[in-house]
């Protein structure tokens, strides 16, 4: 899972919702790339065999609103929360080899 940087999820790719949220310039992806990582950088969620999951989410790198010194994920053109069909390596560019976008929620 990932913050990516609009709040836009138009199916069946989910690429309206951009790329991810990130607070500088290069990009470098990873929770566990040692140079740094995407502020929208989430852990993998795992899925039971009856196709749901229950998950609890919090990241230290973004804020909801302007102003807390991280980027916002309610700023002006939003935000939205994206499932990828493979798990996240925390490390590969430009998306740890998470693969094809399958979910999106817009970030209210
Ligand atoms: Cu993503």
């Amino acid at each position: 899972m990932h913050f990516h940087e609009k709040a836009a999820c138009d199916a069946p790719k989910f690429t309206s919702a951009g790329p991810h949220v990130h607070a500088s310039t290069p990009v470098v992806h990873g929770l566990l790339n040692a140079n740094a990582n995407d502020a929208g950088d989430l852990t993998n969620v795992f899925v039971g065999p009856d196709g749901t999951a229950t998950v609890e989410l919090f990241s230290p790198l973004v804020s909801l609103k302007a102003g807390k010194g991280k980027p916002a994920l309610l700023d002006a053109d939003g935000s939205s929360l994206v499932i990828h069909a493979h798990p996240d390596d925390y490390q590969s560019q430009p998306i740890g080899g998470a693969g094809d976008r399958v979910a999106c929620a817009v970030i209210k």
